[in-house]
């Protein structure tokens, strides 16, 4: 079976997490990606976190599958004809260096079109113009300026950030498809454009509803807050709102049997009002049906604490996936807090490819996280990682169509290796 992004060749200037998920998406999707790394040290993220010693942390593994590998020393002259090689031969370069690497390299805007004008140019920084362009940005700086860590924990806690990493690969989603919508202008325009992607943009684009309600608090309380069946006066900047749904329809993390020793015994309990009724007998309050003082989503609203903690006077006696099983035939909306280790074990994400063991040379067998879209004509097999320039030959073989004789060459000029001191260390 062919794949959508069959023939599109990619330039993965890319390192640690952002730029990494964009080019790993774009290898699942068919893409040849072409991973440019520094050599002897390569991809920063090769070393970190590291659980075996002197082998690919599963922090590099998880990020990099479906690429190839070819170390290059881009400020070596060689290195640098090698790289105007590369631009030439690719559709797109994607970047996530700090504020004016490339540059500093040789290879600004106006370089790189005039070497090859058909090529896509994607960058993720940390912010767009303004004050905080020249700024190095990591995951949870862009939480925090993006919105996502003031809104987020209880209004009584500081500001928390999340494990999902919305900075991170969130960005390298907005890029890729930044990408292939350029791609797919390319294809009746012939020239290719720069993409950027701000991870303060991206995380503020994620947390959308928040400046949706930034404005409603200007007409009075949020209701669904639980400052306002609390009675707390709301400050002038969206409050952190807990549990919150954030959306029409209030929602709360319940504890379910089993909390006091399991910290993920617990159900998110949404109170859609259609099944207001329904919800009422599961937890055995018929009178709530038709008490005016509950039997509309308004009337609750103040009393949203008070609900849910009668609410979860239920769920305590039952194990999360009791309380599924009991919701989910009455169309109640509820999700089971899942830990790590049971997404690691639930054979439905294994049956989809969402959870995929991958076989590594080093490291055996691994977990990781397979291709989360899935589509029926372009099918994703999830393979390994490569190892730090292990296929620097074949790229300058076949991509650049170098003989043996001039690779030699270049190996002579120390563009592909580390200078010896450092390959000792
Ligand atoms: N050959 C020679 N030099 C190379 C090279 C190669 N193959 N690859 C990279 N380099 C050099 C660069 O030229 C640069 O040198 P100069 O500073 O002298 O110009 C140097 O490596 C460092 O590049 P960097 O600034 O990108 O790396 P850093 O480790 O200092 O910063 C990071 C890392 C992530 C903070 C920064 O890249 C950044 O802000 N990126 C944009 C935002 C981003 O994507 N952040 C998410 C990271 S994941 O949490």
């Amino acid at each position: 079976m062919s794949k959508a992004l069959d023939g599109v060749r990619i330039l993965d200037f890319t390192h640690v997490q952002s730029g990494p998920t964009c080019t790993q998406l774009l290898g699942w999707f068919g893409a040849d990606v072409i991973k440019v790394e520094r050599p002897g040290v390569g991809d920063i993220t090769r070393g970190q976190l590291r659980d075996i010693p002197k082998v690919d942390s599963l922090y590099f593994t998880m990020l990099n599958h479906n690429k190839r590998s070819i170390t290059l020393d881009t400020k070596n002259p060689k290195g640098k004809d090698v790289l105007e090689g590369l631009i030439k031969a690719c559709d797109v370069l994607v970047e996530n260096f700090g504020p004016g690497v490339l540059d500093r390299m040789g290879f600004s805007w106006t370089k790189i079109q005039a070497l090859n004008p058909r090529l896509i140019v994607a960058s993720i920084k940390g912010f767009g113009p303004g004050p905080y362009e020249d700024c190095k940005v990591y995951e949870n700086v862009a939480q925090c300026a993006g919105g996502a860590a003031s809104t987020t924990g209880f209004e009584e806690g500081p500001p928390v950030v999340t494990g999902a990493q919305i900075g991170d690969s969130g960005s390298g989603l907005h890029l890729a498809l930044g990408i292939v919508t350029a791609l797919f202008q390319r294809t009746s325009t012939g020239r290719g454009q720069r993409v950027s992607v701000s991870m303060q943009d991206g995380v503020l684009n994620l947390c959308r509803v928040k400046l949706r309600d930034q404005q409603r608090m200007a007409h009075g309380p949020m209701k669904e807050y639980p400052q306002f069946g609390e009675g707390k006066p709301f400050g002038e900047a969206v409050p952190r709102a807990g549990n919150a749904s954030g959306g029409g329809q209030p929602g709360w993390i319940l504890k379910c049997k089993g909390y006091e020793h399991d910290h993920n015994a617990y159900i998110y309990f949404i109170t859609q009002a259609p099944v207001w009724t329904k919800i009422c007998d599961v937890i055995d309050k018929p009178e709530w049906k038709t008490d005016p003082n509950f039997a509309t989503p308004e009337a609750r609203l103040d009393k949203l604490t008070f609900i849910f903690d009668t609410i979860e006077g239920w769920t305590k006696t039952k194990t999360k996936f009791e309380v599924m099983a009991i919701c989910n035939p009455l169309d109640i909306p509820c999700g089971p807090i899942l830990s790590m280790k049971e997404l690691a074990e639930e054979p439905a994400l294994r049956a989809t490819g969402t959870v995929v063991e991958v076989d590594h040379p080093e490291r055996g067998a691994y977990l990781t996280v397979g291709n989360p879209i899935k589509m029926s004509d372009s099918k994703t097999e999830v393979t390994r990682s490569p190892l730090l320039g292990e296929h620097t030959d074949e790229i300058l073989s076949d991509v650049l169509k170098y003989d043996a004789k001039e690779i030699a060459a270049i190996h002579d000029s120390g563009a592909l290796a580390p200078p010896l001191r450092q390959a000792a260390e």
